[in-house]
């Protein structure tokens, strides 16, 4: 396969609300699109994951644009005729940048599933057609707004729920929660914003049941997070440390980690998730499937990946409309808890191009 044009798109969408984590609040979400157009005029679509500044993880996107640009796009350029499998090889020379990197795995890999008529669910091994979905809920202004909240995705069919802590929000709104819904699948999400010193403050989170506390400390304390995971009781689950397969592989040696979030734009693509998953699956660890505020181009991808055997926890894979009024795809829409995996060939969905056009900020097109 020869890649003819890559276009390069920021658009933006707003959130139906404030999306508040321990190190951000998001109005809107703006996202980077990749289409590649192949010499037989074949399309592949995807989206990079990256945020517009770093604050969840060092990619962000004009970063991405330029790493693309200036070394990606060329190296794959200058491999000829590709195929998916091999783009990682060829863009490893290049430190980093796993967001960059997947999301130009992915365009690739929707064109060439699209060539060869094959859905990504089948390609990288589904044996669901639903899955169940999740929901992250962020910092919310008050306990009671926090209520209110959990209470409509609890009524909508949610099946887990996920509540953003951070030094000051973190016992009591999960113990409220806990009490409202005693049954209810629930977990928490730190992203890095407590340190060791506060392993004392999280272990009064393990009277609350939770199926796991993710990303606690710093992305690069692996001992400390080993160290937590020793006195809690509640599994600790690594998310922003988990950027590849072997990181993977240390951290659960380690015992840093007994769960794994797989997010396929933190860790290179959708092809080292299927590795990351295999080798959980070997050892009996179990994954779910993370989510950064997808449009439904990465939304498709995600839901192929968490179909997966090994992925038995639900993901943060929810409805289109838990984050946006209008989608840049066909919205995906929860029933009874559970979306369709996409089943059409490639990633299964294309953009709505009017509406895609109507929120570009910038259009960057490359031509060989
Ligand atoms: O830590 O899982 C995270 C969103 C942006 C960046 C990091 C995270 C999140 C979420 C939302 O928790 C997940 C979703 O897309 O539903
Ligand atoms: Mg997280």
């Amino acid at each position: 396969m020869k890649i003819l044009e890559y276009e390069l798109r920021r658009i933006y969408l707003p959130l139906v609300r404030p999306f508040r984590t321990s190190f951000t609040t998001q109005t809107d979400r703006e996202v980077l699109l990749i289409k590649v157009t192949t010499e037989d005029g074949i399309v592949g679509w995807s989206e990079c994951v990256a945020m517009s500044a770093p604050l969840y993880s060092p990619e962000y996107i004009s970063g991405c644009l330029e790493t693309m640009r200036e070394f990606l796009i060329p190296a794959l350029n200058k491999a000829g005729d590709i195929q998916a499998e091999n783009v990682a090889s060829h863009l490893k020379p290049f430190l980093g940048a796993q967001m960059a990197k997947a999301a130009l795995e992915t365009a690739l890999l929707d064109a060439q599933l699209k060539a060869s008529g094959i859905s990504l669910a089948t390609y990288l091994g589904a044996n669901k057609t639903r899955v169940p979905c999740g929901v992250s809920v962020g910092i919310a202004p008050s306990i009671e707004a926090l209520v209110d909240e959990v209470t409509s995705y609890v009524e909508a069919g949610y099946k887990r729920i996920k509540l953003k802590i951070e030094p000051g929000w973190d016992v009591e709104p999960v113990r409220r929660i806990r009490e409202l819904f005693p049954d209810k699948p629930l977990q928490v999400d730190a992203n890095q914003a407590y340190s060791r010193s506060d392993s004392k403050l999280l272990k009064r989170l393990d009277e609350f049941d939770l199926l796991l506390i993710e990303q606690p400390l710093d992305e690069h304390d692996i001992l400390g997070h080993a160290q937590l995971a020793k006195v809690m009781s509640t599994p600790v689950c690594l998310d922003e440390s988990i950027i590849s397969l072997s990181s993977a592989q240390d951290a659960l040696e380690l015992k840093a980690t007994s769960i794994i979030n797989i997010k396929p734009g933190r860790v290179g693509g959708y092809l080292e998730s299927v590795k990351i998953h295999d080798y959980c699956v070997a050892r009996s660890t179990p994954v779910w499937c993370g989510g950064m505020l997808e449009t439904g181009i990465g939304r498709a991808a995600n839901l192929a990946l968490a179909a997966l055997p090994g992925f038995t926890l639900p993901g943060d894979t929810s409805a289109s409309s838990r984050f946006f009024k209008q989608d840049i795809t066909t919205p995906f829409e929860m029933v009874d808890g559970y979306i369709e995996v996409p089943n059409g060939i490639g990633i299964g969905v294309v953009p709505d191009i009017e509406f895609m056009e109507s929120i570009t900020r910038s259009v960057e097109t490359i031509t060989y």
